[in-house]
């Protein structure tokens, strides 16, 4: 009986937060399929004039210090095994926890200093400068 209860008052939750996992996190979205140039292989094409991407590697972003033009959209791919997120440290974004191939994506279209981090990694630290 309890079991029961306790079972339909999370069943809810769980089915929002698999859906809002599937297609899209706070103010930026999960990328899937994602554009060519978004891989883990260096040799992949070049992004086009209005994205970047940044590859999460080794514990990493890379480029930690990105700088861009208002309008541009940022990917980004986790290359590592362990899951990572990409979070903005002044709540202007959060991802869901991204596991390995995994990509997020964000346009930003106003200028200004975006540091953000990693939510389980507190030691992955990296900025974004929209000018
Ligand atoms: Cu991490």
């Amino acid at each position: 009986m309890l079991r029961r209860a306790t079972a339909s008052l999370l069943m809810p939750a769980l089915l929002a937060a698999a859906l809002a996992g599937c297609f899209s996190d706070k103010n930026g979205e999960i990328t899937d399929p994602s554009p060519d140039f978004v891989s883990c292989d260096t040799s992949a094409p070049a992004p086009p004039t209005d994205a970047r991407l940044i590859r999460i590697r080794n514990f990493a972003f890379g480029p930690a210090q990105l700088s861009v033009p208002a309008g541009t959209t940022v990917y980004w791919i986790n290359c590592d095994t362990d899951a990572h997120t990409t979070t903005s440290d002044t709540n202007v974004w959060g991802s869901s926890l991204l596991t390995q191939n995994a990509v997020f994506s964000r346009r930003f279209d106003n200028a200004g200093s975006f540091p953000y981090h990693c939510e389980p990694h507190d030691f992955m630290t990296a900025s974004i400068t929209v000018q």
